[in-house]
């Protein structure tokens, strides 16, 4: 994996040289809200901290972030290159107001050579990232982090040079096939320069090694439209990403002008509802979604380890990559087209489109990113699908505005589709246009789903709404009623933390065990439909979303890997059933004990081959696995269990240690519970937390109720263990052995959880939790409650003289709530 990394990297940073550029990095920078200057690096977010914290919101006003440069020559063009701002900039040079932006996704070019002078330039960027009604993306499920996130050039150009529009030079090379496999580059361009209307234009294409394969030139006028035959091309594809340079000289004379170089790569795709075709073969469209933050960075993410990202993402075994929901960093967009993986890539319309006098203003403001969008990524062979809308009417649905406003919002997206489909279909003649909608019929009844090429469905059956075995009678019911609508499962995923387990996993327990229930599921059920073009996982990675509450807060946890990559389970699930040829076995790994009554375990395989299992020194057993899986009962022995796996040639795939004792304080001196759930959870501390339906020795009187609120609790990472509770309980007895105990008992108080507006089918919690007693009797002693405070979590600690075993009760009947009870025998 890292051999590839490397090599892409070194493919970068020796073959493409634009103009001179140098990095804008270091910045003075300070807000509104904080006015003490500090010294910062681009990339930055001034939203790294306050979109983790425990108080609601993160703050969203204007940072100002200064530099300064040395130009020595005024004979030249400069321009500042912004690969992204969010969300809006202004920049001034020399405290002259040189150019604006709006939009935090796409890059932008802004000249400054009126403004330079010979010496020290001071270049200001004023950075607001506030809500604006008319900029795009109004509401999503992702933070709006603010600042200079991505990098910054100065780039000196001569006077003459490739025209720039829209964030890139005005150069588009398509690189197309005929049927016999021969290969065209037609490429058009600008030269900016209004004096002078003839030029000499050379085209160079260049093989992987550097190697000049074909060259012409040509007198050209300024805009310019050349077109060269190339015989017997490599083909561009997923298993073999052959690229190529384009290389394009500008000469007045024999001055070089301007240099332009580009990777491209020869590929031919078509797509209906027999599947998607790549160069006259059918491939089954795979992979994942991914959002651009990383866990320490925010959005800020240094280009390597975005690299990185898309290293994991191809060695998964995917070929198939949407960024959502908005253009990520030109540094992906070449990573994609080195590893081979096909693009959907689209701009931030999502949730909804703004009705009254913001509309105007949005609809001008999403052209231009669909605009920029497309010249920024034209040239690149993985840029295929080209998308500009997601979930477009989730809020109206959600929210249920009134009967005058609800045809004005239809008609608002109505014509911001068919606008954004026009243009991309002008501007992007040879790709695929194509749209995410929300499980609803709204799409089909207001005919929005029937304007761009290809239809993307987010359908999360099993998650917010039925079970997953729901989606494909979903399916089928939608090609009986389009047959001729190619469509994509666009979105598909469950929550899940590497620290809950659950032997009976359901839906929005954030085990581990559920996502890897569900996703197998989804894949079998996609790959049995051929008129499916494909899918992709919500989403490669966790990602921020700070409004959310997951078993992290903040945190949406549907990744197949965690926020910092670490892979979860299903990532090797994937990775094997998509990479067949890599023979690959692996236990799934939950909790290294199990602490049960019940000594049978269901011990779950990944492999692609048949493989021989061995149960601590017993004889190995063969077995084979279906999709990808293999599960296998075993009983084990108190104490420790080893599991071997070998191959059929009995080489040594991989090893489990794996504890198992009883949760009974006749053996053991040490038991955490967790009530209301039926989850184990792994604490900051290692220490396992088990349901209370495990342990032997507690009893439990009273009418109990389960309540649970995946919400943020406060003061803690441990949201786990207080978003569950048991309620309304009279007494908790604990039979255990006579002696000194050490007993700490966990209290938060939940509320009926508001439903967020990805939720829409989903129950919400009735949770009432006003019978919390405040005080409680713990054998002798009274243990006084402080009120609790909403979503904030008490511990109280206390030591226990157990005579009779441990009762928790309290005085005149009332009864009490707990998220869980850690008891230690204190053995001194
Ligand atoms: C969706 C959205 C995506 C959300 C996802 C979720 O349908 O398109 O932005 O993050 O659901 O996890 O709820």
């Amino acid at each position: 994996m890292n051999k590839i990394l490397i090599c892409i990297i070194g493919v970068f940073s020796n073959a493409i040289a634009y103009a001179q550029e140098i990095e804008l990095k270091n910045w003075q920078f300070h807000s509104e809200k904080d006015t003490v200057e500090q010294l910062v690096e681009t990339p930055h977010t001034w939203n790294l901290l306050d979109a983790f914290d425990d108080t609601p919101g993160y703050w969203r006003g204007t940072g100002y972030y200064t530099t300064q440069t040395t130009i020595t020559n005024l004979t030249k063009s400069y321009y500042l290159h912004f690969n992204g701002v969010n969300q809006v900039a202004k920049i001034k040079v020399n405290n002259r107001e040189a150019g604006a932006h709006k939009g935090g996704y796409t890059a932008f070019d802004v000249d400054i050579t009126p403004y330079i002078i010979k010496g020290n330039n001071t270049i200001t960027v004023e950075v607001d990232n506030r809500h604006d009604e008319k900029i795009p993306p109004l509401d999503a499920d992702f933070t709006f982090f603010g600042g200079i996130y991505r990098t910054v050039y100065l780039v000196e150009e001569n006077t003459a040079h490739f025209k720039k529009n829209n964030g890139a030079d005005v150069i588009k090379i398509d690189a197309l096939l005929d049927d016999n496999w021969q290969g065209t580059l037609n490429i058009n361009g600008s030269v900016s320069n209004p004096e002078k209307t003839s030029y000499q234009l050379k085209l160079s294409l260049l093989n992987a090694s550097n190697e000049i394969v074909a060259e012409s030139e040509k007198t050209v006028t300024s805009n310019f439209k050349i077109s060269s035959e190339f015989k017997d091309p490599l083909l561009w594809s997923p298993d073999a990403p052959n690229l190529y340079i384009v290389e394009l000289e500008i000469f007045d004379g024999d001055k070089l002008l301007d240099t332009y170089r580009h990777y491209i790569g020869f590929r031919k795709f078509e797509v209906s509802t027999s599947g998607f075709k790549l160069n006259g073969q059918p491939i089954k469209l795979i992979g994942v979604n991914r959002h651009q933050d990383l866990e320490g960075f925010g959005n800020a993410v240094p280009i390597k380890k975005q690299l990185e990202d898309l290293v994991m993402i191809k060695d998964m075994g995917s070929n198939f990559l949407r960024l959502a929901h908005y253009p990520q960093d030109k540094s992906v967009y070449k990573a994609a087209d080195s590893l081979g993986l096909i693009l959907w890539s689209e701009i931030p319309v999502i949730n909804k489109v703004p009705i009254g006098a913001d509309y105007a203003p949005y609809k001008k403001n999403s052209i231009q990113m669909q605009e920029e969008h497309i010249a920024q990524n034209y040239n690149h062979p993985s840029f295929i699908f080209v998308g500009y809308m997601n979930e477009i009417f989730i809020r109206m649905v959600f929210d249920k505005p009134s009967e005058e406003e609800k045809p004005q919002i239809i008609a608002n997206s109505l014509d911001l589709a068919k606008t954004l489909e026009k243009l991309t279909r002008e501007e992007a003649p040879n790709h695929i246009t194509v749209m995410a909608l929300h499980g609803n019929q709204i799409y089909n009844d207001t005919k929005i789903a029937d304007i761009p090429m290809v239809i993307g469905w987010n359908l999360y059956y099993g998650w917010y709404e039925g079970q997953t075995d729901d989606l494909g009678g979903f399916l089928d019911n939608e090609f009986k009623k389009y047959p001729n609508r190619p469509l994509i499962i666009s979105e598909y995923g469950v929550g899940a933390d590497t620290r809950l387990h659950n032997s009976k996993p359901k839906k929005f327990d954030f085990s581990e065990e559920y996502q890897f229930k569900y996703h197998p599921g989804y894949y079998q059920q996609v790959t049995d439909r051929p008129f499916v073009v494909g899918m992709a996982a919500w989403n490669f990675a966790d990602f921020s979303s700070e409004f959310r509450g997951d078993a992290l807060p903040h945190i949406n946890q549907k990744g197949l890997v965690n926020y910092d990559r670490t892979p979860k389970n299903i990532y090797y699930w994937y990775k094997g059933i998509l990479k067949p040829e890599e023979k690959e076995s692996r236990f799934f790994r939950g909790l290294s004990t199990h602490i049960s009554n019940d000594s049978n375990k269901e011990i779950t395989i990944i492999s692609n081959q048949d493989i021989l299992l061995q149960v601590n020194k017993n004889k190995p057993i063969h077995l084979e696995p279906t999709n990808g899986l293999i599960s296998y009962s075993v009983n084990l022995k108190e104490g420790r269990n080893t599991f071997k796996l070998m191959n059929e040639k009995v080489e040594l795939q991989d090893s489990l240690s794996l504890k198992y004792y009883k949760p009974d304080f006749s053996k053991t001196d040490e038991l955490a519970i967790n009530f209301g759930t039926e989850s184990y959870f792994l604490d900051s501390n290692n220490q396992i937390w088990i349901p209370a339906n495990q342990t032997v020795n507690l009893k439990i009187f009273g009418d109990v109720v389960n309540q649970n609120s995946s919400t943020n609790i406060r003061n803690t990472i441990n949201d786990p263990l207080y978003q569950s509770s048991l309620t309304n309980i009279n007494k908790l007895h604990f039979d255990v052995p006579k002696g000194i105990y050490e007993i700490t008992l966990l209290f938060s108080k939940l509320k009926k959880e508001p439903k967020q507006v990805y939720e829409l089918n989903r129950k919400e919690n009735e949770i009432n939790q006003s019978d919390q007693s405040n005080s409680l009797i713990i054998n002798d002693n009274k243990v006084s409650l402080k009120e609790l405070d909403l979503f904030n979590k008490q511990d109280i600690t206390l030591s226990v003289n157990a005579e009779n075993g441990i009762t928790i009760e309290t005085i005149n009947n009332q009864v009490f709530s707990i998220c869980g009870i850690l008891i230690k025998k204190n053995n001194d």
